[in-house]
Parts: structure tokens; sequence; C-alpha cells
């Protein structure tokens, strides 16, 4: 389960979200080639059971979609947006600023050239006003689960599943310990 929730080896490919009730978390990305990073939020939010949709909304490209969707989110009763982008990555600022209350996770994609710090700096350096709370380049594990401990607010099943990932990940780092003192 822990390599699986790592991304290391997925059981599920690119996995799908279940569309078994209203999503959650919306989880968007500039471009279809920002889709691989995602892998690992995906298996989260499925092991998970977290009800969540995917798109591309591209700040540069498509502006006025990427506006439309931001501006419905609060509607659609979507709890937290995970706003994946590399390089300019505007993405995650503009979703925040056309949400106005939706809490945005940026996730910072490595882009082709360079090593991400533009895309990760682009969503920390936010104005006043307009937060968007970034995880680390390609951290797609830490923006699932930041999701999930927003929703574990109000959601005691996700809560049960998010300290369960916490006590596995503790459990495995004591092994670890163990075995490198043997
Ligand atoms: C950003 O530009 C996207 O989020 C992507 O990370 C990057 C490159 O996009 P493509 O040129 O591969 O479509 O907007």
């Amino acid at each position: 389960l822990a390599d699986k929730i790592r991304g290391k080896q997925s059981t599920h490919g690119i996995s799908a979200p279940k569309r078994i009730s209203q999503p959650l978390v919306g989880v968007v990305t500039g471009s279809i080639s920002d889709q691989p990073h995602l892998e690992a939020c995906y298996n989260i939010l499925n092991d998970f059971g977290i009800p969540y949709e995917r798109g591309i909304k591209s700040a540069h490209r498509t502006p006025e979609a990427m506006a439309e969707y931001a501006r419905n989110t609060g509607f659609r009763g979507i709890k937290v947006i995970i706003a994946a982008a590399g390089g300019a990555a505007h993405l995650p600022g503009m979703v925040a600023a056309f949400s106005k209350s939706t809490p945005v996770i940026g996730l910072p994609i490595k882009p082709s050239i360079g090593d991400g710090w533009d895309s990760l700096v682009s969503m920390t350096n936010m104005p006043r006003g307009c937060p968007v709370l970034t995880v680390g380049v390609n951290n797609a594990v830490n923006a699932a689960l930041g999701a999930a401990r927003i929703l574990a607010q109000w959601d005691q099943t996700i809560k049960a599943r998010v300290e369960e990932y916490v006590n596995n990940a503790a459990a495995e780092s004591l092994e670890n310990d163990h075995k490198l003192l043997q």
C-alpha cells in the first residue's frame, strides 16, 4: 500500500476518477503533458475513497474555460482544488482568483527546461489576499494528502484514512531504523 500511495508501483496505471458521488476535489492541470505527474495524487484520492474530477484548464490557451471552471467550483460542491502547472505556472493563482473562496493547492510541475523553481515561485509568491497553498515540485503525494486533510475536518472516514496513512508511514520508518541497527 505504501509503495502504491507513493506512486512507485501503481496497480491502477493512471487511475481514473471513481464517479461514485459528487466530486469534492477538482484536479486541474495546465496541459495534458502534466497528467503523468498526477498519478500518485489520483492513487491516493482513489485509495482514500475521495470523489474527484479532473480536467485540463490552461490559464494561457483556454483562459475563458479556466475562469468559468474556477467560478463554478463552489456552486458545484467542490471543496478543494488541486491545480498543477509548470514553467510560467499561472493556473493555480488564476483559479484562486476566480474561485474566490475555495482553497487551492498549487502543485508545481518540473518543466522541460529548468528545475521547477520557476513553477514553485509562481505559486508561492502570490499577492496578499490570494493564497495558493503550494507543495513541493512534482510532489503529487502531498497535494493529495493536503486535500484529504482539509476534507478530514468534517468527514470522519477520510480522517481515519489520513491517520492510517500517517501511522503506516511511521511504522515503516521505525522498521527501516531497526533494519539499519541490525
Ligand atoms: C504549462 O506549460 C503547463 O502546465 C505545462 O506544465 C507547461 C508545458 O505545457 P505543454 O507545452 O507541454 O503543453 O502551462
